[in-house]
């Protein structure tokens, strides 16, 4: 099947803030669309999506956050190559790096990139007669990741009420999808409701659907949860446990990890004894980002005395760029790493980058980001790669549940296994 038509127009994601969505037109008269989310927390190696801010072609209306050239790129440098082409993913991930020309994507935008990529893919499925995830693994049962459900939010993502950016839940000791995301669910309710009595706006929600009940300290979120887990009959630790991005390059600075809510100051050395003490005092099954993007040192010295059940998730550290992880794998910085395809740019780049991270037994973790858009493709990717896990913050918001509810979709309809990737205790 051929290309006829690909357009590139702005939209919004779900902060209100202009993205790049891409329609493309097949000759069986199909119309697929693709629409790409954007960060607050971004990485300083990640590729680059362009605003116009950078290009000349702001307009007051968007303070500068218009993405009208990225969609020009896809309208007159990319479309013009594309068309009469069949519809095969890794030919055009191809002509698209041939056209940018940079290993960042900063000529023609990730953003473009990007919602060119995913709309091929879908439009290739559908050639197919599949559905995405059919598209990426044709034949067996599906495996639908363990999700990790974001329950309190902080720092980029709420204000920085509290340090760290979430605390989240991970239901481990769940049996099917369904299982593990009503329990996610039960726990927010009873995080919100205990919320509201402590004083906290809890019917206001943080940019992932998370609750911005604004903690001191980390220690008092995580026992906050863990009373919520024992209240819904659950026992922390085993049936759930809890999962921290810190993304701590947000409070680094000078060679310190400044705590400005806990009113503390930590040197590396001492971040890293604060954070060994956090998992081994608290059911914390997974840490993303405790030390900053560029600070390997403490990573590793981390590692050397990781306890084997915790994963340690590199996101700004690794950017979802396969020469970081390779880099990380070589000086066992992590133990996982969490796949953004808008950190990469493209499909078979962002997939290129998983499937190195399996080879080398790294834990993996396919990520939505804060600023999101309706568009389920992250639900299907996550399950054609056979990723183990999935993060997509909270079950609120229907740029979060659009994702949840593909899932469950997917496990009402297909043969499906669900994946527990963690040994019970
Ligand atoms: C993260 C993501 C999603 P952002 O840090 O993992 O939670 O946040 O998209 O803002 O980088
Ligand atoms: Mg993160």
């Amino acid at each position: 099947m051929k290309i006829t038509q690909l357009l590139g127009y702005q939209v919004f994601d779900s902060r209100g803030k202009p993205t790049v969505a891409a329609t493309l037109v097949l000759s069986d008269g199909t119309f697929h669309t693709a629409r790409v989310p954007s960060g607050a927390s971004t990485g300083r190696h990640e590729a680059k999506e362009i605003r116009d801010h950078e290009t000349g072609l702001a307009e007051s209306l968007f303070a500068g956050n218009s993405v009208y050239r990225a969609c020009a790129n896809i309208n007159e440098l990319i479309a013009p190559k594309l068309i009469g082409k069949t519809t095969d993913l890794r030919a055009i991930d191809q002509i698209i790096r041939d056209i940018d020309g940079t290993a960042n994507f900063k000529n023609v935008g990730a953003n473009a990139a990007l919602a060119i990529s995913i709309v091929v893919a879908k439009s290739q499925a559908h050639a197919e007669g599949k559905s995405l995830s059919r598209f990426f693994q044709p034949m067996g049962a599906l495996k639908l990741p363990m999700p990790m459900v974001n329950i309190l939010s902080g720092g980029a993502h709420a204000k920085a009420t509290m340090d760290i950016q979430d605390v989240l839940v991970i239901p481990e000791g769940a049996s099917s999808f369904r299982e593990a995301i009503s329990w996610s669910s039960a726990i927010r309710e009873v995080a919100a409701i205990d919320g509201e009595k402590m004083g906290a706006l809890t019917h206001l929600t943080a940019d992932e659907g998370g609750l911005a009940i604004g903690f001191t300290t980390i220690d008092a979120a995580c026992e906050f949860l863990v009373l919520c887990i024992g209240k819904i009959g659950l026992e922390p630790g085993k049936d759930v446990s809890l999962a921290i991005d810190f993304a701590a390059t947000q409070f680094y600075r000078d060679g310190e990890y400044r705590l400005r809510n806990a009113g503390k100051n930590y040197t590396a050395d001492d971040f890293i004894s604060h954070v060994t003490k956090l998992t081994k005092n608290l059911p914390i099954l997974s840490v993303e980002d405790p030390f900053a993007e560029d600070d390997w040192d403490s990573w590793q010295k981390f590692m050397a005395d990781v306890p084997s059940r915790l994963q340690v998730i590199g996101d700004d550290l690794y950017t979802t760029n396969i020469d970081r992880l390779r880099k990380g794998i070589e000086t066992k910085a992590s133990n996982a790493i969490l796949i953004k395809p808008n950190q990469n740019g493209l499909l078979t780049q962002t997939l290129a980058a998983l499937e190195c991270a399996r080879e080398s037994d790294f834990k993996t973790i396919v990520s939505a980001r804060s600023g999101e858009t309706e568009d389920s493709w992250l639900s299907d990717l996550a399950v054609g790669w056979g990723a183990e896990q999935i993060k997509v913050g909270s079950t609120h918001g229907s740029e979060r549940t659009s994702k949840w509810n593909r899932l469950l979709e997917l496990e009402a309809t297909e043969d499906c296994l669900f994946s527990r990737p963690f040994s019970q205790s």
